[in-house]
């Protein structure tokens, strides 16, 4: 069966399946889109499945594998990995066109809300015996005119120095490596943790299989996973990435930008230290 060491498609993308059930990002209710909204999206989307299946000159078995394997996503639970990973950077690229401050980038399958409140200066959760280099990460959040915002929050999560996420891989405590941190009445903050590791999108479920199939690379360069909020400020989701690391030019999830790259100084002892900004727009 799965071990730590090595968490399966069943573990991690299907979790992120009933996360996403349970958590609120879906209302229930829909987007709320009228009929000729449907019509013109419905339309389009099948408009251009039509355009490939003509210019590729698709043949029936292909069709019927494709189906297949659409059955073997849906069956094993891994449409929001699936989708984060490869459709939600295009919904996040439409959102920025109309947002200012700190640059966002994608939410992905991971969150989970209601994790442990802490004031800044902060540890996060972290096993007794956590292994990974030590990393000091600290700013402040301002508005778009520099001023302090009381009441600041961020709220993040990461994987571990393996690039396991807690509550979606197997063996690792409830809540490790996730917080939500008050910044204090400055808008300052600082949070210790440690650096992760590169994610790879799980190979053994049928997101893995497309990737091997096709010949490309499973994994996100190393990431912090944030979202930022004060009251009266729009909630910043974004993620930080380390300058220098392993796949940040070629990130599956294509949810890397300049602006979001930290490069942490050595301060000795094998710790990392590295300074952030977030600037956060009135609601
Ligand atoms: C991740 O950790 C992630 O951040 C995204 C966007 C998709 C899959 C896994
Ligand atoms: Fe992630």
């Amino acid at each position: 069966g799965p071990t730590a060491l090595s968490p399966t498609a069943a573990d991690s993308g299907a979790s992120a399946s009933s996360s996403f059930r349970t958590t609120g990002q879906y209302s229930g209710s829909g987007a709320g889109a009228d009929t000729a909204r449907v019509d013109a999206l419905a339309r389009a989307l099948l408009g251009a499945v039509h355009q490939v299946i003509r210019e590729h000159e698709v043949t029936y078995p292909e069709f019927q594998a494709a189906k297949r394997w659409l059955m073997d996503v849906g069956e094993g639970g891994e449409w929001p990995l699936f989708l984060d990973v490869f459709v939600e950077h295009a919904v996040e690229e439409v959102a920025a066109r109309t947002q200012t401050g700190t640059v966002g980038t994608i939410l992905g399958p991971y969150y989970l809300p209601d994790q442990v409140q802490l004031a800044s200066p902060a540890s996060l959760p972290a096993r007794p015996d956590q292994a990974g280099t030590p990393l000091l990460f600290r700013g402040r959040v301002t508005d778009t005119d520099g001023a302090a915002v009381p009441g600041a929050k961020l709220d993040i999560w990461q994987a571990d120095e393996q690039g396991y996420y807690s509550g979606f891989a197997p063996g690792i405590p409830a809540g490790n490596l996730r917080a939500v941190v008050s910044a204090d009445a400055e808008g300052r903050f600082e949070i210790s943790t440690i650096q992760p590791a590169p994610y790879q999108v799980p190979t053994d479920g049928p997101t893995g299989a497309l990737i091997s199939a096709a010949g490309w690379h499973p994994w996100r360069p190393a990431h912090l996973h944030l979202l930022v909020s004060a009251p009266g400020h729009r909630a910043v989701t974004t993620q930080l990435y380390f300058a220098g690391g392993e796949y940040l030019d070629s990130d599956v999830a294509e949810a890397t930008k300049p602006e979001l790259i930290l490069d942490p100084e050595d301060v000795g002892d094998g710790r990392r230290e590295v300074t952030y900004d977030f600037v956060l727009e009135t609601a």
